[in-house]
């Protein structure tokens, strides 16, 4: 049931195909109840964008294609609901100070998101590589440290502006997913992270408020296998 959810939620621009059943939210407001969240990233990956979605975006509880969107059911899941405690860093491109700055927010966090440019990964930006290995070294130090660690995600935004995110269909998301996590640089942060198994990675895009409602679901389904 899970993985035909998953399947079904990766990406697919503008549709959330299926519907979060009851007991599903159940346990994504047991997981995020109250919880610290920090996000962390460079400037411009979408820290502030996501945190606001979090804090008062709403998910629709079913979405069916066949219906028309004026037809479709109205029920949604009000994410403020959950009281997630957001908390986002000025970053400081990479300054020490920013990262003790960092390093105090993921302390105190029960759960990291550490968001990237998916789409200048894909495009082999030397830069946004360097940032991001950069950026993982000194998460990695910490999560170390942790005891139990804060779960932690990858979030790789800006999917939209990749061509072949654009034109994918969804029994295709699956491979672009397994692509992405194949790029070197990719598994190299996985493995600073701890593992596969320590990593979550969602991918997707904020562009519009379907794709970042696909994106938020996605990372809640993480929580509620
Ligand atoms: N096309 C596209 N735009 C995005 C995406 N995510 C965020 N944006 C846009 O990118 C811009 C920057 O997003 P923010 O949420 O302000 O990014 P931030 O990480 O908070 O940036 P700083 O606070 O400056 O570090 C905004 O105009 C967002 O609407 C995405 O996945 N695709
Ligand atoms: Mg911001």
């Amino acid at each position: 049931m899970l993985p035909i959810l998953i399947g079904i939620a990766i990406g697919i621009a503008g549709a959330i195909a299926g519907a979060i059943a009851e007991e599903i939210w159940d346990k994504i407001v047991i997981f995020f109840k109250g919880k610290r969240v920090a996000v962390f990233g460079a400037r411009g990956v979408g820290k502030t964008h996501l945190i606001k979605f979090l804090t008062t975006g709403t998910i629709p509880a079913e979405y069916k294609q066949t219906i028309a969107p004026e037809k479709a059911p109205s029920r949604r899941f009000s994410l403020k609901e959950l009281g997630i405690k957001v908390k986002e860093t000025q970053d400081l491109s990479g300054d020490k100070a920013a990262y003790a700055e960092w390093k105090k927010l993921h302390d105190e966090a029960d759960v990291v998101f550490y968001l990237l440019r998916a789409d200048r990964l894909i495009a082999g930006d030397v830069n946004v590589e360097t940032r991001v290995r950069d950026d993982l070294r000194h998460i990695s130090e910490w999560l170390e440290k942790r005891n139990p660690r804060p779960l932690f995600f990858i979030i790789g935004t800006h999917c939209d502006l990749d061509t072949e995110f654009r034109t994918l269909t969804a029994d295709k998301i699956g491979d672009y997913n397994d692509k992405f996590c194949r790029l070197p640089i990719v598994r190299e942060l996985v493995t600073r992270a701890g593992g596969a198994q320590q990593t979550k990675v969602v991918l997707g895009s904020m562009k519009t408020p379907q794709d970042t409602e696909t994106l938020v679901y996605q990372v809640f389904m993480q929580v509620a296998s």
